[in-house]
Parts: structure tokens; C-alpha cells; sequence
């Protein structure tokens, strides 16, 4: 069997997602995600221009070997941009591979670990009581572990904050420029220990609680905030300083307990390398799409494990279906499982990628479909063109353009 066609699919069924599908000889369909948030067709053009065409003719049951090839071939390694492409073409294999031998990737990988991937998702609120409706709404969908996100007194918006409903935060609009947000740190690190202080009041202290802190602290205020929140004992908090610099972690390590969550702008194992070896983080959240796919994630996770540290996958609307399902593929398999984020997507996207994957009771499942099991309806893909569409840029309030 031979790989025969490559075909990149951008489309904007509500949002942009870059899917890679690759046909066979023997006429079987893989998939592959290779959408980068606001940087979509730089990843469309790397594998239309150089990666489509040195995969005819290859073999596609050969995975590790065509990661390789593409990935010490280039000469040029790493990179957002460079690992989405060959995640693309990793996942669509694996998805090939499972279809050909007619199991579920999860069980290729070695088969389940678990019942289902235990799943957060996020609630979020300008002020307290639309915080707090929005945590019941959650936990009323069936969720047993939530991501809150609150509004900061004295600023207009904050990334990550829903305006009409709180699955759709994201992008903030479409058009050639990307939105501009103010960004107050110390207004910030006032406010959110008494956004917890009540939901642990409103909720209990069972309730798994996650935070997001988008890299935009110091480690020295990034310490200051993990001790704030220690008392509301949080699952985790997430990208608190830039991720570029992991050695930033060691300061926020030595002065608070709160467990610490990093890595969806990770794109290599390098960048995971010294928070794993120094037991830096807790958990590691590579999206499968942005770290080389399922070959190159798996060994991130095994790492990990080595090191104690669990999963938690990136999961936001902008993963698309089948960057999540490898993303669930793995998860069940993973000995070092966490959580899986979950954000879930608008029905439209939902039904131009048909999914067997499920959420049931606060967990989620592959499903057992043969290959990733996703299948894509590109009639309906092809009637939503691409739009562009960027993440908002944060600046200080004297127009400093600043960390998130
Ligand atoms: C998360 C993330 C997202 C990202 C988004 C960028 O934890 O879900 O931080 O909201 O900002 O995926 O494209
Ligand atoms: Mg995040």
C-alpha cells in the first residue's frame, strides 16, 4: 500500500481548522489536524508546498519513519508551524494504521488504562454571579471538574471571559487585525483569591477547580498568586509565567504547593525536557496537534511518567474534532492520564466532522470506531472558506504590549 493523494482542507465552519487528508492505493482515508490558531495558512501552505508532495509513494504504515523524514530531514526543527504540519501527517497515518487493522488508535497504543478520560471544561463570568451561573450550567451538562475565569474589576475584558455564552470566548471577532485587550497585573492578582475563596464557599471543596493564567505573571507574582490560592486547593494552575523560559518555574516551585500545569504552546520534548527532569510541573498539557502528534506526544508522556507528572491535554475549540480524538486515543491508554480539556465545539463544526467520540457523566470516550474515528464532510466544510481571524494581543494600560 502506498500513500496516492494529500489533500489540504481549510475551512471556517464557525472557526478556522486546517485538516490534512490523506488517500491510499488501496483507497482508505486518514485525517489529520493542523490548525494553528491565527497562523492557519502558514501550516496549510508548509504541507501543501513541502510535505504533500514527499509523501507520495511513501509507505504509510511506516509512522516513526515518516516522522523522522519530515522531521530531521528539514534541517530546520521544532516550531509551531513546522511540528502542526507533521502532527497533520502522524495523525492521518495512525488513523490510516487503525483503519487497516480495524481496532480504535487506543488500542494500538496499548489498549485502555481506564473507563473513560475524566474531563474539565470552563465556566466563566464578567463578575461573581455570572461566574457562579455559569459553573451550575457546567455541572448541569454533566461535568465533574471545572476551569473558572473571571473578570477583573477595573478592566473592560479579559481573554478567556464569554460574552453570550460561555463555550464561544474565542476568537473575539474575525478580521484582518487581531483586537487589542488592557491587561492590569496587580489588578488581577487582587482579585482572583476571592473569586475562589467564594466559589469554595458556593461549590464545596470537592469540586475539582482549575485557573488559567495565560503566561502572564513573573515567577515572583506567579509565587505570590499560588500561595494566595493554596486554601482553595486548586486541581491546577495553568501557564503562569512564559513558557519560553522554563527555568522560571523553579522560583514559583519553591514558594507554593499549588499544582502547576504548562505546555500547550509546546512543540517539542525540548521544551518539556528540565520541568520534567526537575519535577518543575505537575502536569503536562502539549496539544496533540501543536507537539508533533501522537508519535512525538507519546514519548513527551512517557517522560513524564518517569517523573510523576500526568497529562492534560490541551483542548480548546480551535483543537479540532480530530485533534481531540487523538488527543482522547491517547489519554485512554496513558498510564499517566490527568484530565482533558474540554471546550466543546458549535454543532455545525460537530457535524462537519462527525465524531464517535463521546461525552458521557463528566468523561470522555474515543469511541471504537476503527482509525481516530472521525469522518469529514467536505461538501459541507468547502461551503465555510476560510476567514482570518487572530487572537487578541493584551497590552498594559499605558500601551505596553505585554506577555499571554
Ligand atoms: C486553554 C487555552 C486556550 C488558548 C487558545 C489559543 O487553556 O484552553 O489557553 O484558550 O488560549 O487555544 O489558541
Ligand atoms: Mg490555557
Amino acid at each position: 500500500m502506498k500513500i496516492e493523494d494529500v489533500q489540504v482542507i481549510v475551512s471556517s465552519p464557525t472557526r478556522n481548522f486546517v485538516t490534512l487528508k490523506i488517500r491510499t492505493s488501496d483507497g482508505v482515508i486518514g485525517l489529520g489536524d493542523a490548525t494553528l490558531n491565527g497562523r492557519e495558512l502558514a501550516v496549510a501552505s508548509y504541507l501543501r508546498d513541502h510535505i504533500g508532495p514527499l509523501l507520495i509513494a511513501r509507505d504509510p504504515s511506516q509512522i516513526e519513519d515518516t516522522w523522522n523524514y519530515l522531521y530531521k530531514g528539514a534541517y530546520w526543527r521544532r516550531g509551531p508551524v513546522t511540528m502542526a504540519a507533521i502532527a497533520a501527517v502522524d495523525m492521518a497515518l495512525w488513523d490510516i494504521k487503525g483503519k487497516v487493522a480495524g481496532l480504535p488508535v487506543y488500542q494500538l497504543l496499548g489498549g485502555a488504562s481506564r473507563e473513560g478520560c475524566l474531563a474539565y471544561t470552563h465556566a466563566t463570568g464578567a463578575d461573581m454571579p455570572e461566574l457562579i451561573d455559569s459553573v451550575h450550567r457546567q455541572l448541569e451538562l454533566g461535568y465533574r471538574a471545572i476551569r473558572a475565569q473571571s473578570g477583573v474589576p477595573g478592566l473592560d475584558g479579559v481573554y478567556g471571559i464569554g460574552r453570550s455564552d460561555d463555550v464561544d470566548y474565542e476568537p473575539a471577532g474575525r478580521g484582518a487585525r487581531p483586537s487589542e485587550e488592557t491587561w492590569d497585573t496587580s489588578a488581577y492578582l487582587r482579585h482572583i483569591p476571592s473569586v475562589f475563596e467564594q466559589l469554595r464557599n458556593q461549590f464545596g471543596h470537592e469540586l475539582p477547580l482549575l485557573h488559567d493564567a495565560h503566561h502572564r505573571l513573573t515567577p515572583q507574582q506567579a509565587a505570590r498568586l499560588g500561595k494566595d490560592l493554596e486554601p482553595y486547593d486548586l486541581f491546577w494552575l495553568e501557564d503562569v509565567t512564559p513558557a519560553e523560559n522554563p527555568s522560571a518555574l523553579r522560583l514559583v516551585r519553591q514558594h507554593t504547593t499549588i499544582p502547576l500545569a504548562i505546555g500547550e504552546v509546546f512543540n517539542s520534548i525540548w521544551d518539556a525536557e528540565l520541568l520534567l527532569r526537575e519535577q518543575l510541573i505537575d502536569f503536562i498539557r502539549c496539544a496533540i496537534v501543536h507537539a508533533g502528534g501522537i508519535t512525538h506526544v507519546r514519548k513527551i508522556w512517557s517522560m513524564a511518567e518517569l517523573y510523576q507528572v500526568r497529562t492534560g491535554s490541551h483542548g480548546p475549540s480551535d483543537v479540532s474534532p480530530i485533534g481531540l480524538a487523538a488527543a482522547l486515543h491517547m489519554g485512554l491508554s496513558a498510564p499517566n492520564f490527568g484530565i482533558q480539556e474540554h471546550m466543546r465545539h458549535q454543532p455545525l463544526v460537530d457535524e462537519v466532522f462527525r465524531h464517535a467520540y463521546r461525552f458521557d457523566d463528566g468523561y470522555l470516550h474515543p469511541g471504537d470506531e476503527p482509525g481516530l474515528g472521525i469522518s469529514l464532510d467536505e461538501e459541507l466544510a468547502t461551503r465555510y472558506p476560510y476567514e482570518c481571524a487572530y487572537l487578541p494581543v493584551a497590552h498594559l494600560p499605558d500601551g505596553t504590549v505585554h506577555d499571554w
